[in-house]
């Protein structure tokens, strides 16, 4: 088998975070994968087995799947067109060049770019890379869970992580199915705004958002994949969905930049206000997590989204 495009990340213990969880949290550093996020597991592992003889990929993105798509195809000498929303904040747009992608920009939200991409497909009979919905990402993202299992002593209490179309939501899943960890609870975190997720959870089947009102693009597509949605009836796993606020996770970004040295987007503070929003603990004390908790394993997705000027460009726009 060809050699996988992502690294094996490191998996570090948070001592602030610990300190606020009371229960030892790892935090496993999918930021530091070469496009910035865990994306590239999943995308990494659909382009080696579809995209060897294109003659170009063409991936639809809220930013962070072109990201990796752009960085897979310039490894594969394959062309990439990256189609991208005008939402998409022009340092990505610009990140995404720097790949050497060519990036087309169509339509409001992910959906409408995702539109143009499937055209693109047919009519230049390109190679068509999802961002979040097919079993070949879901198997790619599952490795994040192996890698984990092979260097903590300890299974987990719970996994904490964002979603947005869940495709990592569906890889750590099947990650945690393949290690034997069916015991161990998801925390499946969303933005107001962009909770498709929770939508369809709380309407017990698929819902379409009217519109991404969120500043979390990156979580920001209309309908869950369902096989998602699936996973969240069948109860194999026991999945927490929760919301919380734009400045919530524009707060956590924040926190994680000053505490633990790291700049994140939107998308993962979504994942990792659960911890400093105190929503751990309201689970537990609710009796959906257990307490005490194992060691609490946050999946630190990343995203390319961010910097100094956006950060302080959302900080006005949220009156933060
Ligand atoms: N972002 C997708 C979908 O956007 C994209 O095109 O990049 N954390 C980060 C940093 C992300 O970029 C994403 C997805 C997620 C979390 C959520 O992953 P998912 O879509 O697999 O649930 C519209």
């Amino acid at each position: 088998m060809a050699r996988p495009f992502h690294l094996n990340t490191p998996l570090l213990e948070s001592v602030s975070m610990t300190q606020r969880v009371g229960t030892p949290v790892f935090l496993k550093m999918e930021n530091s994968q070469p496009s910035g996020s865990f994306k590239i597991r999943g995308i990494g592992h659909l382009c080696q087995q579809l995209a060897k003889d294109s003659k170009g990929v063409v991936c639809s993105s809220g930013g962070n799947a072109g990201m990796a798509a752009a960085y897979v195809a310039r490894k594969m000498c394959v062309p990439a067109t990256i189609v991208v929303p005008s939402s998409t904040p022009q340092l990505v747009v610009q990140r995404l060049r720097d790949q050497g992608a060519t990036v087309n920009i169509t339509g409001k939200v992910w959906d409408d770019a995702n539109t143009e991409a499937l055209r693109l497909a047919e009519t230049e009979g390109l190679t068509y890379v999802p961002p979040f919905d097919h079993p070949l990402l879901w198997q790619g993202h599952s490795s994040v869970i192996s890698e984990v299992a092979a260097s903590l002593e300890e299974k987990p209490g719970a996994v904490l992580l964002s979603v947005g179309g869940g495709g990592l939501l569906c890889g750590v899943i099947q990650g945690l199915k393949d290690v034997g960890w069916t015991d161990v609870p998801v925390i499946a975190m969303e933005t107001v705004g962009a909770d498709c997720f929770s939508a369809a959870v709380k309407a017990g089947r698929l819902v379409t958002l009217d519109d991404i009102t969120s500043e979390a693009k990156c979580l920001g597509a209309k309908t869950v994949c369902r096989k998602a949605f699936e996973f969240s009836q069948s109860g194999e796993i026991s999945i927490i969905s929760e919301l919380v606020t734009d400045q919530q996770a524009l707060s956590a970004v924040e926190t994680f930049l000053d505490e633990e040295r790291v700049l994140v987007e939107m998308a993962c503070g979504a994942a990792l206000a659960a911890v400093y929003s105190g929503l751990v603990h309201r689970l537990q004390d609710e009796g959906r997590l257990p307490a005490p908790l194992g060691p609490l394993l946050v999946i630190v997705c990343g995203g390319s989204s961010m910097d100094m000027e956006q950060l302080s460009h959302l900080k006005h726009k949220l009156h933060t």
